[in-house]
């Protein structure tokens, strides 16, 4: 059998958490148009039992970080750097070579890797011949697979392509896990998801969402959380007019949770300021950074 490490790396927005789902065959990992949504390192494990166990990483995309937690989050990649069997390096087609290859090139990968050409669903069969022939041209390419991970096209191709590089061994995790992240984790994430969803640039980056309770009763989960923000006038546009705000992200989300938990939810959010948070080591901590 063959087991192993596959770590996820690639520019902001490349498609990185998309292709982890499609990957899953199921939404672990939250996805935005808006870069940086992803703040952790976000494990999931892919099993064929008797035959293989990929544990996949969706990892934050590759920024130089302004604040603390953004050095966190690159944290986060680098311990990805280390660990990996096998690195993905994910290219967004729809742009040009030269900061992939950059960035790729000053990874300084130890390991086999595999350029992805992603989202060639959205750009001509000639851009896709270029990008190929620039990719595989360079020094890092093992081999490179074109896939569209929204539209879930070459999926298996690209498991393949990921098994003849894979180191034979005994399963890390058991054959029914999806993932080493408990579930409050995911419920903290939806939450946060919506508020990229919902809010202009500057919200979703002053926030941070924090699972208090979460607690399964007979017939529904009782889920509390905190939403975390570092100015009162932050605070008020997340609450909306009379609330609205507040109580469309619920809704949204408690949706969302009812589906990957297949259990009623009964959600309650509160929000809460904590000025510069982002920046306070103890408050990173607090909120799982
Ligand atoms: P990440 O920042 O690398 O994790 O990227 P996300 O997975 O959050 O995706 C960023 C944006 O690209 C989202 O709007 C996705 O829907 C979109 N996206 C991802 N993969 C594809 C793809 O294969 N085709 C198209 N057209 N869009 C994609
Ligand atoms: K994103
Ligand atoms: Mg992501």
């Amino acid at each position: 059998m063959k087991a192993g490490f596959v770590n996820i790396f690639g520019k902001p927005n490349a498609g990185k958490s998309t292709l982890l789902n499609a990957l899953l065959g199921e939404k672990l990992a939250i996805v935005s148009p808006k870069v940086q949504t992803t703040r952790h390192r976000i494990k999931g494990f892919v099993t064929e039992p008797g035959k293989y166990q990929i544990i996949f990483s969706d990892t934050p995309g590759i920024i130089e970080p302004r604040y603390k937690l953004q050095e966190k989050m690159m944290q986060s990649v680098k311990s990805a750097l280390e660990d990996a069997d096998v690195a993905l390096l994910l290219v967004d087609t729809t742009e040009g070579v030269e900061e992939n290859n950059n960035l790729f090139t000053s990874l300084k990968l130890k390991v086999p890797a595999i350029v992805v050409l992603n989202k060639v669903d959205k750009i001509g069969e000639k851009r896709i011949t270029a990008a190929e022939n620039f990719y595989s041209q360079q020094p890092y390419c093992k081999k490179l697979v074109k896939i569209s991970a929204l539209k879930n096209d070459n999926i298996q191709e690209l498991i393949n392509a990921i098994l003849e590089f894979l180191p034979e061994g005994e399963p890390f995790y058991p054959e029914d896990d999806m993932t080493d992240l408990p579930t409050k984790f995911f419920v903290g994430e939806m939450v946060r998801e919506k508020i990229f969803e919902l809010f202009g640039d500057e919200i979703p980056y002053h926030t941070a969402v924090m699972v208090n309770e979460f607690k399964e009763k007979e017939t529904l989960v009782k889920i509390q959380a905190d939403i975390i923000v570092q100015r009162e006038s932050q605070k008020g546009i997340l609450l909306g007019e009379g609330g609205k705000m507040i109580k469309q992200i619920g809704t949204l989300a408690r949706q969302d949770i009812e589906k990957f938990l297949q259990q009623k939810v009964f959600l309650q959010l509160f929000v809460k300021v904590r000025p510069k948070w982002r920046d306070n080591e103890m408050h990173l901590k607090e909120y799982g950074y």
